[in-house]
């Protein structure tokens, strides 16, 4: 399996185009000697965008139409010698035109790659702004009345230095590969078919023939070579983090935990429970742990629940999701409705739970715990943590006592829930 893949599988129907993209993005990027993280994947919304798991590289999944912007703003911060690929589908492409156009105006230094199969395909087969004169989807049967984009000129026009239009059928992982080596905005415009609805909809459709008799003619559109856009020219740096956001950590304690330990805490908004897992990545990290947080929430932050994800591992953690936690810890009754299916879904690990609670059916081990009662429910989450940490012994509870006592919660949490927690 190619060093870019995590899983050779693609997720798509039989015969979908989209394959041959994933295939010959591997094929590219190998051709050219890349590294998986020297590579930024960003997929955008549609079923293209599945394949961001499939990838060794860094990936990033975007809202819809948005994932031009959002791979534009990562590129205009990276070194040069960073790749940025933009998979993005006719619909979200269309839906985020102006995107598209200004990163082109701009020479961000971003490949998009756009799976034209000429509709939506993940909701069903409707029409976006690609979808050519006459060719017929669910909204429009006896084809669609209007003529499409030229997404290829519209870059081109923009100033782009580098759009092109192929088929995508066998191999063409040279013009990727093409299109990955220009110093700025690069396009290339993959014609392909949907097999699940565009067939449906059109029975005899060839795609070579359909892509000549609706003008999509294969071609290549170069514009002036440019300097690309980037935010500090004269300061290229490896990270997205400002340096003066950099903290160093004084490892001052020790961690008996071996490989990796993966954490939900879900609680109530404000309660603390984004603020308690910070500590404990904190702890964490004075014990010499990578660690890593997530935090979830409403965007109505002050109420409902608030759940956060933590990861703590001997070794650096390069993805920070969690398919299934080795422990859930649970305060309040929103944190557990926000994560019920999650427990129900466990086939091992542990779950602390506020005794006042009833958990679902699970495999995992459920331990019922005084959360609420014995701290409040401003302290329930820290509390949590302590008793979790005391527990499990996976850092020593001095470590989590000495950073809440050095931060600005110490104010608020009673030295009886600090003191009547076991130290290891
Ligand atoms: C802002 C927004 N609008 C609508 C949707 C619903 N939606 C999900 S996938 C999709 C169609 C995607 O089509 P396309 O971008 O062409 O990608 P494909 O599925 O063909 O790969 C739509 C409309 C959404 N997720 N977000
Ligand atoms: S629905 Fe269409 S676009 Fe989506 S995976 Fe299937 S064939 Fe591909």
């Amino acid at each position: 399996m190619s060093e870019f893949l995590i899983n050779p599988d693609f997720p798509y129907c039989k015969g979908c185009g989209h394959h041959q993209v994933a295939r010959n993005t591997v094929r590219a990027l190998e051709m050219l000697d890349r590294r998986p993280l020297d590579v930024v994947l960003l997929t955008d919304i549609g079923c293209h965008g599945i394949v961001g798991r499939n990838f060794a590289t860094h990936t990033v999944h975007g809202l819809h139409g948005r994932s031009v912007a959002l791979g534009g703003g990562i590129a205009m911060a990276l070194p040069r010698d960073k790749d940025v690929v933009v998979f993005i589908g006719d619909g979200g492409a269309t839906i985020g035109l102006q995107h598209l156009l200004e990163a082109a105006r701009l020479n961000v230094n971003v490949t998009v790659v756009i799976h034209n199969n000429m509709l939506y395909g993940m909701t069903g087969g409707q029409p976006s702004g690609l979808t050519p004169h006459g060719f017929r989807t669910v909204i429009a049967r006896e084809g669609s009345p209007y003529p499409h984009h030229d997404i290829c000129q519209l870059v081109h026009k923009a100033g782009a230095p580098y759009a092109r239009r192929v088929l995508g059928l066998g191999d063409f992982s040279d013009v990727l590969a093409e299109a990955l080596a220009v110093e700025g905005f690069a396009l290339v415009e993959v014609l392909e078919l949907c097999t699940s609805h565009a067939l449906k909809m059109n029975p005899d459709l060839r795609l070579r023939q359909l892509a000549e008799e609706v003008g999509y003619e294969p071609g290549i559109w170069r514009g002036e070579e440019r300097a690309p856009f980037r935010l500090r020219d004269e300061q290229p740096r490896a990270s997205l983090v400002a340096p003066e956001q950099v903290r160093e950590t004084n490892v001052r304690f020790g961690s008996a935990l071996e490989g990796r330990f993966s954490l939900v805490l879900g609680g109530s908004a404000g309660e603390g429970a984004q603020r308690a897992a910070e500590l404990l990545v904190e702890a964490a990290m004075a014990s010499g742990l990578h660690a890593t947080k997530k935090g979830s929430y409403p965007v109505t932050v002050g109420v409902g629940f608030s759940t956060a994800e933590v990861i703590l591992s001997r070794e650096p953690i390069l993805y920070h999701g969690i398919a299934e936690p080795d422990a859930v810890v649970i305060t309040s009754d929103d944190g557990l409705a926000h994560n019920r299916e999650r427990i129900a879904a466990m086939t091992a690990g542990r779950v602390w739970i506020d005794e006042s609670l009833q958990p679902p059916e699970t495999k995992a081990e459920v331990w019922f715990r005084d959360f609420r009662g014995r701290a409040g429910p401003r302290n329930a989450a820290i509390y949590s943590l302590l008793t979790l940490v005391g527990e499990t012994e996976m850092i020593g509870s001095e470590a989590l006592i000495e950073v809440i006592r050095e931060s600005s919660i110490a104010q608020y949490v009673p030295d009886r829930l600090l003191d009547g927690v076991k130290a290891t």
